[in-house]
């Protein structure tokens, strides 16, 4: 019997490679994700709605590290036994222990998001308009956005399907109501003045299309025979995308238009100028 020289490392190398490979695809995803996963904020609400996604990004991502390490050791502590018949721990320890882990990471996670994020609800979704707010119509088609301001008046005025005209009269604006006279109309272009509440009032005559404003945090469907409003406090001045975040037809990628917010100067400016253009 000949002696053979044993030339094994004295741990295996797999699971330090595939650590290697799984802490390093984590690691640049971090650090992408800081940088790119949502563009830069200009909305009151929206901080909240940032709080609530790196919570649940950090609480989730760190179970499921936990979940990944601990399956690791027990595989590798698995391969190392000679019986199959070993346990742990006793199966009712097993069980409690479960039921334990099972109740905590709901609780973490699920507590997290109600108590984070009922606030940002309550002022998103459940906000009344104030009276200083600036109401502007926005109705989808395919594939633009018709964007209204009731005028002087603060009353949008009667709009009829018959006078709906895609080139010259896209949202059917009956111009021999007195309260339409002083409407704007205008396409995929929308000027708000900074640090003022926005009411958008939003309508569909086609199909489901959503409006979209990613800087501002703000998306909500908007389906025909709906009139769903959204109210926000832009707190950045810049032009912002506006995309239709609803798979509406062949042109849905070219759905988009612009979100000016500005100064209360400039507002008034770009008003009484899309204003003399009716
Ligand atoms: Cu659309």
């Amino acid at each position: 019997m000949s002696e053979t020289r044993d030339t094994r490392l004295p741990f295996s190398l797999e699971p330090v490679l595939v650590g290697l490979l799984f802490g390093s695809i984590g690691l640049f995803g971090v650090i992408y994700g800081i940088g790119e996963w949502a563009p830069e904020l200009a909305s009151r609400h929206g901080a909240g709605i940032d709080t609530m996604m790196t919570y649940l990004m950090v609480t989730t991502g760190a179970m499921f590290l936990t979940g990944h390490l601990a399956m690791a050791l027990f595989i590798w502590q698995g391969s190392r036994r000679t019986r199959i018949s070993h346990r742990l721990a006793s199966p009712r320890f097993e069980k409690r222990l479960s039921i334990a882990l099972g109740v905590l990471m709901a609780v973490v996670a699920e507590g997290g998001v109600v108590a984070i994020g009922l606030p940002v609800w309550n002022e998103y979704f459940m906000a009344e308009a104030p009276p200083d707010a600036v109401t502007v119509e926005v109705v989808g088609q395919q594939f633009f956005w018709s964007v209204r301001y009731p005028g002087a008046d603060g009353e949008f005025g009667a709009t009829d399907i018959q006078l709906m005209d895609d080139v010259v009269n896209p949202i059917g604006l009956d111009r021999s109501d007195p309260v339409a006279v002083d409407d704007i109309v205008w396409l995929n272009e929308i000027y708000v003045p900074v640090n003022r509440p926005v009411r958008v009032v939003l309508r569909s005559k086609d199909m489901i299309h959503s409006f979209f404003l990613p800087h501002l945090r703000v998306k909500q469907d908007v389906i025909p025979g709906m009139v769903p409003e959204v109210v926000f406090v832009p707190t950045r001045e810049g032009t912002f995308e506006l995309a239709c975040a609803e798979l509406c037809g062949l042109g849905h990628y070219r759905m988009q238009g612009f979100f000016h917010v500005v100064s209360d100067a400039e507002f008034t400016s770009q008003l009484e100028r899309l204003a003399s253009e009716q």
